[in-house]
């Protein structure tokens, strides 16, 4: 008998709950072993938690009751719990998401880097005075908190992506209901249960942080809850989408969603081609190629293809896919069987339009999948340049020049990451004009954003609002504040005050 890791459960206002009944298993993708079990949320509690964020928003939102600071001292704190516990958090990350432990612990990382900059957040300046026409009149921006937030997050960042979403929202003021991926419940769950420590230390109002477990239904039922107007979600574009209608039809809902990408990287003739290797094989390996910004593409300039593309296929028969915890191994399995499944009908759909370089997937072992390497002429409306892959697929396409490089990149409805490698100033500042990426790199992979810099997708990657540090412009109402200190009643516009 295995060891049970951790048990799930919820927290409503303020309260650990002890599930029992409706439990769903968290299995380890690595081993296939069954690390804890967790509750699949009722509408009743879904409603419960739905209440009490309410109830808590009349104090936290409330600036005569919370400043700015006062709410930023408490993710101060949690910041320093989180620092004191991130091998732990690692490996835990690990067990439930297969990510390599070495990605566990940037994943921890990046999660106190982006609580420590919303923990900054409460010291900066909020709104501006802004001059008047009339020089009596003084004018200013005044920022409420929108309301109750859900956070919808996926496993690929079980730890990161939620801080990204419940740290601006709470600094904000905006009470939050929290629904981790059904793939990562602990790691989502230990961010609340340090929450929690914090939060008694400062009297926070219970429902300030409320988590509830279980799949896409409790999902769903939370964003189409009358409760809540915040829908900050991250994950594929299938329920992204579905989370921007739902939130469109509502008069009083708004929804800021992460969602997928179709992302490549350009290598140019005058590239540094060790580089360009190096963060070719960055782009499309790391994290078994789960990350929103992985690179499906490597268009490369026809001229130095052949020399790249041999580089690129003995760097990548290097690259170890294994244990997790082995620090040899450069990244760990795929997350379950229906990525797996997927990662071999897209390599077969691909097979049918690109000549195969290298055919992984018949070494497969359980969960763990070896990359797939080919090479296709640019064709447009392909599935191949269509379909987000998300499992270690990849496709180089030899093109004649930059300008081809840069159409085919953008040739695609998505929009989240793209990266150039080139010495060239003059085509690095084109790629920065025209590229249709929210992320750009130069000389770099197409993953590895800093959580202080806007994170967000054009087109189906995203709503145009982007998450992590810019989140901070999307959950206040800034309203317009205007006084009068003369006796006189004098208007803009030199529209005539005379009655
Ligand atoms: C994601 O791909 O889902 O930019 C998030 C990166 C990470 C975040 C990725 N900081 O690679």
């Amino acid at each position: 008998m295995k060891k049970i890791e951790k048990c799930g459960n919820n927290f409503i206002a303020g309260e650990w709950g002890h599930h029992d009944l409706h439990s769903l298993a968290n299995v380890n993708p690595a081993t296939g072993d069954v690390i804890g079990y967790f509750p699949a949320t009722t509408k009743e509690e879904v409603n419960s938690a739905v209440d009490s964020a309410n109830e808590a928003f009349k104090e936290w939102g409330d600036p005569s009751r919370w400043s700015w600071v006062k709410r930023a001292e408490v993710i101060d704190d949690l910041v320093q719990l989180i620092k004191s516990e991130i091998e732990n958090i690692a490996r835990l990350i690990t067990l439930e998401s297969g990510k390599h432990i070495n990605e566990a612990v940037a994943d921890v990382v990046e999660g106190i880097h982006m609580l420590q900059y919303c923990a900054s957040r409460g010291r900066h300046p909020i709104g501006y005075k802004i001059s008047s026409e009339i020089p009596e009149k003084d004018a200013e921006t005044h920022l409420s908190p929108r309301g109750v937030c859900t956070v919808i997050t996926p496993w690929n960042f079980p730890f990161a992506i939620p801080t990204w979403l419940i740290g601006p929202a709470l600094v904000s003021g905006c009470p939050v209901i929290f629904k981790p991926s059904e793939e990562t419940p602990f790691s989502g769950q230990v961010l609340v249960e340090l929450f929690d420590r914090a939060a008694r230390k400062h009297n926070v109002p219970k429902g300030v942080l409320n988590l509830v477990h279980g799949r896409g239904d409790v999902g769903e039922y939370l964003v189409r809850h009358e409760g809540t107007v915040g829908q900050l979600f991250t994950g594929s574009y299938a329920v992204g989408s579905k989370v921007k209608q739902i939130a469109a039809s509502h008069h009083e809902k708004f929804s800021v969603c992460e969602m997928g990408g179709k992302n490549s990287l350009i290598v140019l003739k005058d590239a540094n081609m060790e580089l360009a290797v190096r963060a070719a094989v960055f782009s499309a390996f790391k994290t078994t190629h789960q990350r929103c910004v992985s690179a499906d593409l490597i268009i490369v300039e026809e001229s130095v293809e052949p020399e790249f593309t041999k580089q690129f296929l003995e760097m990548t028969a290097r690259v170890k896919f294994g244990n997790p915890f082995d620090p040899d191994v450069f990244a760990g399995p795929l997350i379950n069987e229906r990525a797996m499944n997927k990662h071999l009908s897209n390599g077969s759909e691909i097979l049918s339009e690109a000549e195969a370089l290298k055919l992984g997937y018949a070494h497969r072992v359980g969960f763990f999948a070896e990359p797939n390497v080919f090479r296709m002429k640019y064709r447009p409306n392909t599935f191949t340049l269509r379909q987000e892959f998300f499992t270690p697929n990849v496709v180089i396409i030899p093109v004649k020049d930059f300008e081809e490089a840069l159409f085919v990149a953008n040739d695609t409805e998505y929009g989240l990451s793209m990266a150039l490698i080139t010495e060239d100033y003059r085509k690095m500042r084109e790629f920065k004009i025209r590229g249709k990426a929210g992320l750009k790199y130069v000389n770099l992979p197409s993953i590895g954003a800093e959580v202080h810099l806007p994170f967000g997708g054009m087109r189906r990657s995203g709503t145009g609002m982007p998450s992590a540090a810019w989140l901070f412009n999307y959950l206040s109402h800034e309203s317009a504040f205007t006084i009068n200190y003369g006796t006189d009643i004098k208007m803009a516009q030199g529209l005539s005050a005379k009655i």
